[in-house]
């Protein structure tokens, strides 16, 4: 069959959407269900900063209101915008099933019991504040935010006892929204011979909130494309590097048996190449641009996973997902990645995250169902740091990384709590979620969990005491 991989942007915009429209309404939903007051505006984009409501001022002195929801290990929205400096009525839901608060650096500070809401007025000074919360490892974990004073930068505070900037690139709180992925693995190409148009795009991508980059993408996407057959399929991938970019690009699939310099040669702008191999050995592979330098190549977005099944095909689950770890090395805003500081000896990423967007499934919940059968294709594409990949509160009682397998029954009842990733390493792994509830997803580099390797898995409605 024939599948193409260039016009994504428009078919992950409707997933997307919907992706977003039906956290939102479960969230509210459950909100609804649960009792809580629901102050958290309805905004198609979750992601983009928001502003304070002017209309609403309560006492004079007071500029507005304005309401954060605090969930565990995160603030909804996270970074806020006021049109000028003074006092603010600020609201604080916490959905959470932990104490948490907002406080700032010079020690205001507003603090709500889990499920309780609090009001109280804050004083935003001059040039904006950041905000954390001060639960001994709650701000590590991703908590913390900033208000902003119309659309300005906000210098990091790091005087509060809370963690420092996690980069040296300043936050724009301008930056688009970024484009939530969904982590659901595709199904298996129909046929076994497969013609697939592969159109690499360097564009630009928000890859965390507030940071946006200048990638380099193989089908619109960073993570390129999930492809995924079986052992004994033939893959012709129609290379094409478009005319208007501007750099040689390559690929490399790991899952090929070829010579480097034949199919993998670099094709400039406006050329393109066909890469043909027959799918030999089941597996996660990566794929990646090898183009000089390669670790530049692959810093900047250019890696993906590719999924083949042995040919009896894979057993079958209830719901199966794709996570791809790696890291990003930041550049100044709207440029590419820093070469510099990805060539380091100790690599330093600013940020490590899961389907190419830092902390997007702390953010958006990646929905499971409790009792049944789950099974996430892992990939670390690096391109340097190691990853652990841990799912809290489950084992994996089943896993295939690099053709070894622990298998579901074996004698002994052998489980798995963290299945080690170096760069180019892939795995599955299978489990059940016992009850409802949350179960964070993180590299077990527990370094790595505050700069953006978190998600969550919800299952059910996420509240493990109904
Ligand atoms: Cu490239």
């Amino acid at each position: 069959m024939s599948q193409t991989y260039h016009q994504l942007d428009a078919e992950q915009s409707e997933v997307g959407s919907l992706l977003r429209f039906g956290l939102k309404s479960i969230a509210v939903l459950t909100l609804i269900a649960m009792g809580f007051l629901i102050v958290v505006s309805l905004r198609p984009s979750t992601s983009s900063p928001s502003t304070a409501d002017q209309g609403t001022v309560a006492h004079s002195g007071v500029h507005g209101s304005i309401s954060v929801e605090a969930f565990d290990l995160g603030f909804k929205p996270s970074t806020l915008e006021v049109s000028a400096a003074g006092d603010y009525e600020v609201t604080l839901v916490n959905t959470g099933s932990a104490p948490h608060d907002i406080t700032l650096p010079d020690g205001q500070t507003i603090a709500a019991e889990a499920g309780k809401t609090v009001t109280a007025t804050l004083t935003i000074p001059e040039g904006g504040t950041t905000f954390l919360c001060s639960i001994p490892g709650h701000a590590a974990a991703g908590m913390t935010g900033s208000f902003s004073i119309g659309g300005a930068a906000v210098a990091a505070a790091d005087s509060h006892g809370g963690p420092g900037p996690v980069t040296d690139v300043p936050s724009d709180p301008n930056a688009p929204g970024y484009f939530p992925r969904d982590a659901t693995a595709p199904d298996r190409l129909k046929g076994s011979t497969h013609n697939i148009d592969l159109v690499m795009y360097e564009k630009m991508m928000t890859i965390a909130e507030g940071y946006q980059q200048a990638v380099w993408t193989f089908g619109d996407s960073v993570p390129g494309p999930v492809i995924r057959v079986k052992v004994g399929d033939l893959v012709r991938i129609h290379l094409i590097n478009p005319k208007s970019n501007k750099l040689a690009h390559s690929i490399d699939f790991h899952s090929s048996l070829v010579a480097w310099n034949d199919e993998m040669t670099s094709i400039q702008p406006g050329e393109e190449k066909l890469y043909e191999f027959r799918a030999e050995f089941a597996g996660v592979w990566m794929y990646h641009c090898g183009t000089s330098p390669a670790l530049h190549h692959i810093a900047n977005g250019m890696y993906g996973m590719m999924i083949v099944e042995p040919a009896e095909g894979l057993s079958k689950v209830d719901q199966e997902f794709a996570i791809v770890q790696s890291e990003w090395y930041l550049g100044p805003q709207g440029e590419p990645a820093s070469l510099e500081k990805a060539m380091a000896a100790a690599p330093a990423p600013d940020f490590i995250l899961f389907n190419g967007v830092a902390n997007q499934y702390k953010d958006h919940p990646i929905r499971i169902e409790t009792g049944k059968r789950v099974r996430v294709f892992v990939l670390n594409a690096g391109p340097s740091v190691d990853s652990s990949f841990h799912i809290v509160g489950t084992i994996f009682d089943r896993v295939v990384k690099e053709g070894v397998e622990l298998r579901v029954g074996n004698a002994g009842r052998y489980g798995s709590q963290a299945v080690d990733l170096a760069p180019a390493q892939g795995a599955f792994v299978e489990f059940t979620m016992a009850e409802d509830g949350l179960y964070p997803i993180v590299t077990h580099a527990f370094n790595f969990v505050g700069r953006g390797a978190l998600g969550l898995f919800q299952a059910g409605d996420g509240d493990p005491k109904k």
